[in-house]
C-alpha cells in the first residue's frame, strides 16, 4: 500500500513540515494536486466541454499512476491538440528569436534536433526527460495539475520538474489559466539543459525543504521572478561600440523566464512595453507581488545564471532552519544533518 502524507504533517526527523528525503518520495508530492481536470473552475475555457473534461481525466490518471523510475507513458495527441500546439509553436518561435536569451535558443535547437520538437508534433515527456538527464541530471515527471509551492519546489531539490502533459483548451490557444504542456515544453524545458540554470533551480529546491511558511513564500516569489519571469542583460549590448559611443540602440534585456517565453503577449510587453526592470536582488524581489491574471508590473534581471546563483545563495544562507540539508547525488537522497 502507498504511503500517504497529509500536507502540513510533521516530519519525524526534523520536527518541521514533512519533506521528501529520497527522490522516490516525490511520488507522495505528485499525488497532492490542488487542482486538476475533474474540477475545472467555472471560468476555465474547458468548463462546459465534456470531451475536454474527459480528456483531462485521462491525463490525470496517467500522472497519478506514474511512479518514480517508470517510463513516462507516450501520449497520442488529438488533431485538435496538435493544431493548438502548432499555432502557438509558430508564433512563439518567431518571438523567441527576437527576445530569448542565447542559452535558451541554443538548447531549444537541441530539443528540435533530439526530442521531436516541431510545429507538427507535440514532444513526449519521456524523450525530453532522457535528454535533460544526460545534459544536467534534470528530469521531468508527469503531474495532474497545480501543486502547492512546497511540493512543487521540493521536486527541484532532486532535479525533478513536475510537468503537466495535457494541452490547454483549443478555444483560446494564447491563454491558459493554469500550467499546461505547451507552457512547460515551450517555456521551461530548454533551460533545464543549461548547467548553471539547473544548479540555480536545484538550490531553490534545496532551500525549500523544511523551510518555514514565511521562507517558503519568499522562495516561491524568487522562483516566480526568475524561472518564470526572469530577464537577463545581454552583456554584448551594453559595451562600447566601435565608434566609442555607448550603444543605446539595442534593447539590453533578454528573456529567460518560462512564463514570458510561453506567452506571446507578455513576452512583447516585457521588452517593448517599458515596464519597470530592476536588478535581481532577493531582498527586493521578495517584496514584489506575484500577479497571476495580469502582466507583471516589474521584472528583475541578472547578468547571467551564475550571478543569479550567487545572489540566491547569499539570501538562503540567512534563512534559518534547525538543520542542514546535503544532497547526495549518488543515492538521490537528502541527508539531514542535525547541528542545532
Ligand atoms: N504546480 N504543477 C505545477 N506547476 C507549476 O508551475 C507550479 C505548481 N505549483 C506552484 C508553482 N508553480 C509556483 O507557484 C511557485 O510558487 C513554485
Ligand atoms: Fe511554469
Amino acid at each position: 500500500n502507498e504511503k500517504l502524507v497529509e500536507p502540513g504533517s510533521n516530519d519525524a526527523i526534523t520536527g518541521c513540515e514533512w519533506f521528501p528525503k529520497h527522490i522516490k518520495d516525490l511520488d507522495i508530492c505528485a499525488k497532492r494536486v490542488i487542482m486538476y481536470g475533474a474540477g475545472l473552475d467555472a471560468d476555465h475555457p474547458g468548463f462546459k466541454d465534456q470531451d475536454y473534461r474527459r480528456r483531462r481525466l485521462m491525463f490525470a490518471e496517467v500522472a497519478m499512476e506514474h511512479k518514480h523510475g517508470e517510463a513516462i507513458p507516450r501520449i497520442e495527441y488529438t488533431e485538435s491538440e496538435r493544431k493548438t500546439w502548432g499555432v502557438i509553436y509558430r508564433k512563439l518561435r518567431e518571438l523567441h528569436k527576437k527576445y530569448a536569451c542565447q542559452e535558451f535558443l541554443d538548447n531549444f535547437e537541441l530539443l528540435e534536433r533530439h526530442c521531436g520538437y516541431s510545429e507538427n508534433n507535440v514532444p513526449q515527456l519521456e524523450d525530453i526527460s532522457k535528454f535533460l538527464r544526460a545534459k544536467t541530471g534534470f528530469r521531468v515527471r508527469p503531474v495532474a495539475g497545480y501543486l502547492s509551492a512546497r511540493d512543487f519546489l521540493a521536486g527541484l531539490a532532486y532535479r525533478v520538474f513536475f510537468c503537466t502533459q495535457y494541452v490547454r483548451h483549443h478555444a483560446d490557444p494564447f491563454y491558459t489559466p493554469e500550467p499546461d504542456t505547451v507552457h512547460e515544453l515551450m517555456g521551461h524545458m530548454a533551460l533545464f539543459a543549461d548547467p548553471d540554470f539547473a544548479q540555480f533551480s536545484h538550490e531553490i529546491g534545496l532551500a525549500s525543504l523544511g523551510a518555514s511558511e514565511d521562507d517558503l513564500n519568499k522562495l516561491a516569489t524568487l522562483y516566480f521572478f526568475s524561472i518564470e519571469f526572469g530577464l537577463s542583460c545581454d552583456s554584448h549590448t551594453d559595451t562600447i561600440d566601435t565608434t566609442g559611443k555607448e550603444n543605446h540602440k539595442k534593447q539590453p534585456y533578454k528573456v529567460y523566464g518560462a512564463g514570458l517565453l510561453s506567452s506571446a503577449g507578455e513576452l512583447q510587453h516585457a521588452i517593448e512595453g517599458e515596464p519597470t526592470v530592476l536588478r535581481f536582488d532577493p531582498d527586493r524581489v521578495v517584496q514584489q507581488e506575484c500577479l497571476i491574471t495580469t502582466f507583471q508590473t516589474a521584472y528583475f534581471y541578472t547578468r547571467n545564471f551564475e550571478e543569479a546563483q550567487q545572489k540566491l545563495r547569499m539570501f538562503t544562507n540567512n534563512m534559518k532552519r534547525p538543520f542542514v540539508v546535503r544532497y547526495n547525488a549518488y543515492t538521490e537522497s537528502v541527508e539531514v544533518l542535525n547541528n542545532q
